[in-house]
């Protein structure tokens, strides 16, 4: 993979005239692809790579709207993708140009044909859930042998954040799911798209405000990892990866991951094509490389999140395919919940109260 300043070799190609070799620019999540993919789709198609990665969908979206990113392939979420299609962002994908399209999974595609009728301009990477990672030690230590690890009380429980708050506490900085689990928690829609139901999110942040030490979408990993934090509101995936990092370093930190069971968010993240790429025969070439089976099963057994490719499951280790964490069963599926995009002014209301509830005051 090539970063983005030219090589020696290529600066001379240039002065020389010569044709550039052919280029991708992807723009993915942090911590979400093993390198390893990254360097056998350079070797296999002879396309220099360059890959960039951010951790909220708010800065995606921004440079989506404002055109010009520069990038050939992005990742959005469902609920941003919708919006940013109705935005003319993105072009529809050439379906000749992905044989391997054939791999994809039925089961997976209903459900982000809600936010891409027809599966028209994306495919799904990789899907999860939001909820609650935590150090299994230092959490039943402060909170006892009944802590609430598998509800959204161990983080909106004043009385439970108090005692969690010494041992680092971080929320994901990403309010199109916080405002759900908030809503979630109190008993009411977490989709609901009423600014007065909205509002009373506010109180649920504002009574443990003071004993969350940081939002952040992924500086958690590594935190719960090494144990400088014990609790983060995070991604599935993510915080299984912590687990595995705080094994590897056989540090004696035990990581679990739970979907919380008042229910917990599920979310498709989907690789789509901007209208301005420069090098859409490039993207494409991405695309169809990322949904072979065997490249696809290869992503997701590092990255501990479920895909949408049905060919790759064969390929899938059992710590992966038969994590309820990660491919949820029937009974755990019943508890997830997906979100529609908020009409704009409804967001302008989102972001400022999730600024409001950042700052504290
Ligand atoms: N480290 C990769 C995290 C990917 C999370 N995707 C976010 C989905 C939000 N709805």
């Amino acid at each position: 993979m090539k970063n983005r300043f030219l090589t020696a070799a290529a600066s001379l190609a240039l002065i020389a005239g010569a044709a550039t070799a052919e280029e991708v620019r992807v723009y993915n999540w942090s911590d979400y692809i093993d390198e390893e993919l990254l360097a056998k789709f350079e070797a296999e198609t002879g396309i220099d790579l360059i890959y960039d990665v951010f951790d909220s969908n708010e800065v995606l979206e921004t440079k989506m709207l404002a055109g010009g990113s520069g990038y050939d392939v992005v990742v959005p979420s469902g609920t941003f993708l919708q919006r940013q299609i109705s935005a003319g962002a993105f072009q529809k994908l050439d379906m000749s140009k992905l044989p391997n399209h054939k791999n994809m999974w039925d089961v997976v595609e209903k459900r982000t044909a809600q936010y891409d009728p027809d599966n028209a301009y994306s495919i799904n990477y990789m899907w999860g859930t939001t909820g609650i990672g935590v150090n299994v030690g230092k959490v039943t230590e402060l909170l006892g042998e009944d802590a609430p690890i598998d509800s959204w009380a161990l983080v909106f429980d004043p009385a439970n954040m108090e005692k969690l708050a010494g041992c680092g506490v971080h929320f994901l900085d990403a309010p199109a799911e916080m405002i759900p689990a908030a809503l979630k928690y109190i008993g009411e829609d977490p989709d609901s798209q009423d600014p007065d139901v909205i509002a009373k999110a506010e109180a649920v942040y504002m009574a443990v405000r003071p004993y969350i030490q940081k939002f952040h979408s992924s500086e958690y990993i590594n935190g719960l990892a090494n144990g400088d934090i014990c609790v983060a509101v995070g991604w599935s995936g993510d915080v299984l990866q912590a687990r595995d990092r705080a094994a590897e370093a056989d540090n004696g930190v035990e990581i679990a991951y739970h979907a919380p069971k008042e229910g917990a968010q599920m979310w498709f993240d989907q690789m789509a094509i901007p209208v301005d790429a420069p090098n859409p025969d490039a993207a494409h070439t991405f695309l169809n490389f990322i949904m072979d089976a065997q490249n696809m099963a290869a992503a997701s057994n590092y990255v501990y999140y479920a895909n949408g490719n049905k060919a790759s499951q064969e390929f899938l280790v059992e710590d992966v395919i038969g994590d309820p964490a990660i491919y949820p069963d029937a009974a755990t599926l019943d508890n997830l919940f997906t979100t529609r995009p908020y009409p704009a002014k409804v967001q302008r209301i989102v972001t400022r109260l999730w600024t409001k509830i950042k700052s504290g005051i």
